[in-house]
């Protein structure tokens, strides 16, 4: 079989005013959905981030990967790390051109992945080594937040909206605000998990957030705290102390592995990350230096699916949990998270999704639903979903009318309060 083309397609789609540590979210968050298609007519999908130099290096990519075998999934990462990392570049960890090099590749992974399903006849879960679990949970994502719909709404509600649609429009700025939130989608969704992004507020108020969430939903919803670094050491050992005994996690309170791992000497709550270590390159360091319990495994970050199975077998080896991150997306990226997460072995927590906050979506059948916390897959070939062209068509209208191109939480934050700054409330 060989790739004949690959279709990169931008996307925008409505996103409430949520708030954390960078600022605020734009009324619509990017996406970019690419198809790879093949000579045997097949085709498959995946989804990625948006931003702009992830789109132009995707739209270039087409003239490394034609003519390949979509089965040769390791000599196309090594094409795409040839023609899009210089020498430099591939020693570097973190971000840069490694990183965009990496995110690339992790949206044609998941298309290659889906390629060669639908060729054998075999859903994506069986590729990575089968089932071992028939169901993934999933937390519910809290955020502050102001009241608003997002999108062609912006601050103002929809006045269709109904149910959980309706909730999600309500301003969540302190305790009580979080937990009517935390009820509404629980019970929408059937969560038995909690995580809370933080770093918007004076950490007290933030903690006596997961207070009042314990408070209402008691010991058996495991809680979690995200302030995305945010805080000094000094604070999360301060703050951290208050919340021993409460959370599940304790999720990158502070910047860098040696922070993390002064706090880790401190405090008696697991840490957890997505931003001391993201890559495959950091990982001596973090163990060396003992820097966290947990690494939240993302498969658009960690370079595909594959690369997050190995990235589990590599934290189990080193006595470190695994569990997911998520960052807004649609139902492609969700499906894949699903397929990953229900073969991945040494997955032992809830994993992240922002869906919950979105309402569009961009495969056949519209939304996904939840049963109780949780998604499983099908049987079909290949991740078993379907572009929908129409909805696909829609939002990159979006994109093209919304005039967003990267996604700068600061600026947005600044169109509301033009004095806020990210310096200014690092406590
Ligand atoms: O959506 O605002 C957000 C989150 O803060 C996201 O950008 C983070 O990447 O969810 C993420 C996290 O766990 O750090
Ligand atoms: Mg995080």
């Amino acid at each position: 079989m060989k790739i004949t083309d690959i279709v990169v397609t931008p996307i925008a789609f409505t996103d409430p005013p949520l708030l954390n540590a960078a600022g605020l979210h734009a009324p619509y968050a990017l996406r970019i959905i690419i198809e790879i298609k093949t000579d045997e007519g097949i085709t498959g999908i995946g989804e990625i981030a948006g931003g702009s130099s992830v789109l132009d290096s995707l739209q270039k990519v087409k003239e490394t990967i034609v003519g390949m075998d979509p089965f040769e999934r390791n000599a196309i990462r090594l094409a795409i790390d040839n023609k899009f990392l210089s020498v430099m570049d591939s020693m570097s960890v973190g971000y840069g051109h490694r990183n965009v090099a990496v995110r690339m590749f992790s949206a044609i992974d998941v298309a290659l992945f889906d390629i060669i399903g639908k060729a054998v006849g075999k859903p994506v879960v069986d590729l990575l080594g089968g089932r071992v679990r028939d169901r993934v949970d999933f937390s519910a994502y809290l955020f502050y937040k102001y009241e608003g719909a997002g999108g062609p709404f912006g601050f103002k509600r929809n006045p269709n909206a109904t149910g959980w649609h309706k909730d999600k429009e309500e301003a969540a700025l302190d305790p009580d605000g979080v937990v009517y939130q935390a009820k509404a989608m629980c019970k929408e969704f059937g969560f038995k998990s909690i995580k809370l992004k933080a770093g918007v507020f004076h950490p007290q108020v933030e903690t006596d957030t997961i207070l009042a969430l314990r408070k209402a939903f008691g010991e058996s919803y495991p809680l979690r705290i995200d302030p995305n670094a945010i805080w000094s050491l000094e604070t999360s050992i301060k703050y951290g102390h208050m919340l021993e005994g409460v959370l599940e996690y304790f999720e990158d309170p502070c910047k860098s592995q040696e922070s993390m791992a002064a706090l880790r000497k401190e405090i008696s709550i697991p840490l957890a990350t997505n931003m001391c270590t993201t890559s495959f390159g950091e990982i001596p360091s973090d163990v060396a230096l003992g820097a966290d319990d947990i690494i939240l495994s993302d498969h658009h970050i960690w370079g595909g699916l594959d690369a997050t199975m190995q990235l589990g077998r590599i934290c189990s080896t080193f006595g470190l949990g695994l569990s997911m991150h998520s960052n807004s997306h649609l139902g492609i990226s969700l499906t894949a998270m699903t397929h990953l997460g229900c073969a991945l072995p040494e997955l032992s927590y809830a994993m992240d999704t922002h869906y919950p906050w979105q309402s569009e979506e961009v495969i056949k059948g519209g939304r996904i639903q939840f049963e109780d916390g949780s998604l499983g897959v099908s049987n079909e070939p290949g991740l078993g979903i379907e572009l929908d062209y129409e909805q696909l068509e829609k939002l990159h209208q979006n994109y093209l009318n919304c005039g967003i191109i990267d996604r700068n939480d600061e600026i947005e934050m600044q169109k509301v309060n033009p004095d806020w700054t990210f310096a200014s409330h690092v406590y």
